[in-house]
């Protein structure tokens, strides 16, 4: 499938994965969007403000954060993905780690799986998204939500993020995923520090060297706080723009934010300064 007109591994400007979560306990937007309605109208703001796809999930899984049920996740993003229906035009992936959510979302209209297990926590996944045929993102995780931040420990992160990440590419693969709908994943803040982040922001899509196509999710998470001076994440846009730029220099395809609008304007600059884009006539 194409997104933004592309195919997954189409170089250009990067696209952006607008987040709508639909649950109370989300990090940033936890519980803003509960409401359908709600929800719609933001989905409505995020494709008006330039994204490329929707995000929408319905369990947080913010550092030690606990699981929902699937019934329970289903009842919080089903009624919005039926309302998005003929309402949105970009594609909307379906952020969670259970097939039988994941299943019903497709039925629905999602057209992505966002899975941040990378296909490890729920044995039917990796079918499903072989028979559904859609692009599936595969993010790198170190332990669970509820246990990730406990001093983790890694020799060289970038290296070991990334093998791991190519064998869950090789495992879904070897399942029926086809290799032009794999997206790989860091997961920044899952499982950890400031300086793994950092490292995984600079260094994850060059070592990727176009093998798939790499998203970075850094918007407003605690490395950014942590590294300005504990801002909560109501204060840390700014940073995330910082974070955004950096990660779309190092070679991502696609940034997963809060903030569509900005970062929009973020990347037109940096891509007409790159040349990547046509300069309005001068004066
Ligand atoms: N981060 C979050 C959730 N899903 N999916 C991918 N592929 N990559 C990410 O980095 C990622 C993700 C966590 O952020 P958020 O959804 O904003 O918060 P919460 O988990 O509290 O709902």
């Amino acid at each position: 499938m194409k997104i933004a007109g592309r195919g997954l591994a189409e170089r250009g400007p990067v696209r952006l994965f607008g987040i709508l979560n639909l649950t109370p306990d989300s990090f940033f937007d936890g519980g803003r969007f509960i409401n359908p309605e709600a929800a719609l109208a933001r989905a409505l703001v995020l494709e008006a403000e330039g994204a490329d796809a929707l995000d929408v999930g319905g369990e947080s899984t913010r550092p030690g954060s606990g699981s929902v049920s699937e019934k329970e996740e289903k009842e919080r993003v089903l009624p919005v993905l039926k309302s998005l229906r003929g309402r949105i035009s970009i594609p909307v992936s379906i952020d969670t780690s259970k097939a039988g959510v994941a299943e019903a979302a497709l039925e629905c209209g999602a057209a992505i799986i966002n899975d941040v297990s990378a296909l490890s926590a729920d044995p039917r996944m990796a079918s499903l998204a072989a028979s559904s045929g859609v692009p599936v993102v595969l993010m790198h995780m170190r332990g669970t939500p509820g246990t990730m931040q406990k001093e983790p420990v890694y020799g060289d992160v970038v290296a070991e993020v990334l093998e791991y990440l190519l064998s869950r590419a090789a495992f879904a693969e070897k399942n029926g995923v086809a290799a032009e709908d794999i997206i790989l994943d860091p997961g920044i803040g899952f499982g950890k520090t400031v300086e793994h982040n950092l490292a995984l922001i600079r260094g994850f899509a060059p070592a990727v060297a176009g093998r798939f196509p790499v998203l970075i999710g850094h918007s407003r998470k605690n490395f950014i706080g942590r590294l300005l001076d504990n801002a909560p994440p109501e204060e840390r846009l700014c940073g995330s723009l910082g974070a955004a730029a950096a990660a779309s220099l190092s070679g991502a395809a696609f940034l997963r934010v809060h903030d569509v609008r900005a970062t929009r304007e973020l990347l037109k600059v940096l891509s007409a300064i790159r040349k990547e884009e046509p300069c309005p006539s001068s004066n």
